[in-house]
């Protein structure tokens, strides 16, 4: 068994979970508990506590989450979509691998935020 994070074990296959897409510095999972028609996590295999973070290491990476998220939700929704980072446990993060999670569907009325 790895040490890594929930999300990176799902990816080893060490715990069950549904992969959607794995690139080389990406991957995305279906959300366990759908808070939407589409909810996907696109998490960077590098574990990287959030995205204040990832926006000083690696700018470009983060503009790889933004286009993948448009690209999931063209192909998966009709290309409309909130995109949500949550950043430290008091703003709801419980998982401390940063994940941006794409929420798409009919979201006019859903009280996401
Ligand atoms: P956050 O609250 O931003 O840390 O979101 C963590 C998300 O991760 C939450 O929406 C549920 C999801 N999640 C937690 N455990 C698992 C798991 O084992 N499998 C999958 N697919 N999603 C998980």
């Amino acid at each position: 068994m790895s040490d890594g994070s929930i999300f990176t074990r799902i990816l080893k296959g060490e715990i069950p979970g549904e992969v959607v897409f794995e690139g080389e510095r990406l991957f995305v999972l279906r959300d366990v508990n759908p808070q939407a028609a589409l909810h996907l996590l696109i998490i960077p295999k590098r574990e990287y506590a959030d995205v204040v973070e990832l926006a000083a290491d690696d700018p470009a990476l983060l503009s790889e989450v933004v286009a993948l998220a448009q690209q999931l939700a063209d192909t998966h929704s009709d290309g409309h979509f909130r995109l949500i980072f949550n950043i430290g446990a008091n703003s709801g993060q419980t998982v401390p691998h940063l994940h941006a999670h794409v929420l798409s569907g009919d979201l006019k009325e859903a009280n996401l935020v």
